[in-house]
């Protein structure tokens, strides 16, 4: 999970992994977030509510170890699904962006596939500048799905089109609200009729 600052990366982390374990799948959280001391609770106290194991570092640990214990830890675990949760960064710095580029460097190692998806969380009220964040995260780790949350705001999410058109990052989970259960697939045809 990637994203500009405050999007609702850890929240959409809490509410996929929910949606995997009810469709019976097993996963692994892994908490890449270690530039904010709070971020690595609000995991942990999602991941209870999910009832989902949670791996984290030390406090400031490089998140590419921390993505890389938890990769080793989810395959030990046999488990169907890793999501890391990775801090909220800007588009613009240069070398925030190189941090995700080693995350999936040091992941790649074990499994030169991985990470299988990159998703971009984009909150629905941020207007045209989410498809520059699109580009630039795009850049620097190529997405495979846009997940836009806080659709239950005064956001359309009408910047799904563009970035769609674009970069051909198909949106694939929506974020409807602060609960675990506010989130679903991406409806074309649902999302369509609403912004009409
Ligand atoms: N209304 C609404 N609020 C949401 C949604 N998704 C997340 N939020 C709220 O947005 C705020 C930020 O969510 P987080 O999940 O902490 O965002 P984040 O991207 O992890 O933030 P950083 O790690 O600080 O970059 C919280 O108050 C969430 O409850 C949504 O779909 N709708
Ligand atoms: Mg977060």
């Amino acid at each position: 999970m990637v994203g500009v600052n405050g999007t609702g990366k850890t929240t959409s982390t809490a509410k996929l992994a929910n949606l995997l374990k009810k469709r019976g799948k097993s996963v692994v959280l892994a908490a890449a977030d270690t530039f904010r001391a709070a971020a690595v609770e609000q995991l942990e106290v999602w991941s209870q509510r999910v009832d989902v194991p949670v791996i984290k570092g030390s406090p400031n640990a490089d998140p590419s170890s921390v993505c890389f214990d938890a990769y080793l830890s989810a395959v030990a675990k046999k488990a169907d699904f890793l999501i890391c949760d990775t801090a909220g960064r800007l588009h613009t710095r240069h070398n925030l962006m190189e941090e995700l580029r080693k995350v999936q460097r040091v992941v790649g190692k074990k499994d030169p596939t991985a990470p299988h998806e990159v998703f971009l969380v984009v909150d629905a009220t941020t207007g045209g500048n989410a498809l520059q964040q699109a580009r630039e995260f795009h850049k620097a780790v190529p997405l495979t799905g846009i997940i836009v949350t806080k659709l239950d705001g005064s956001g359309k999410g009408g910047i799904l089109v563009a970035i769609q058109q674009e970069l051909g990052v198909p949106t694939r989970f929506v974020g409807t609200g602060e609960h675990m259960e506010d989130f679903k697939a991406f409806d074309a045809d649902e999302f369509l009729e609403q912004m009409l």
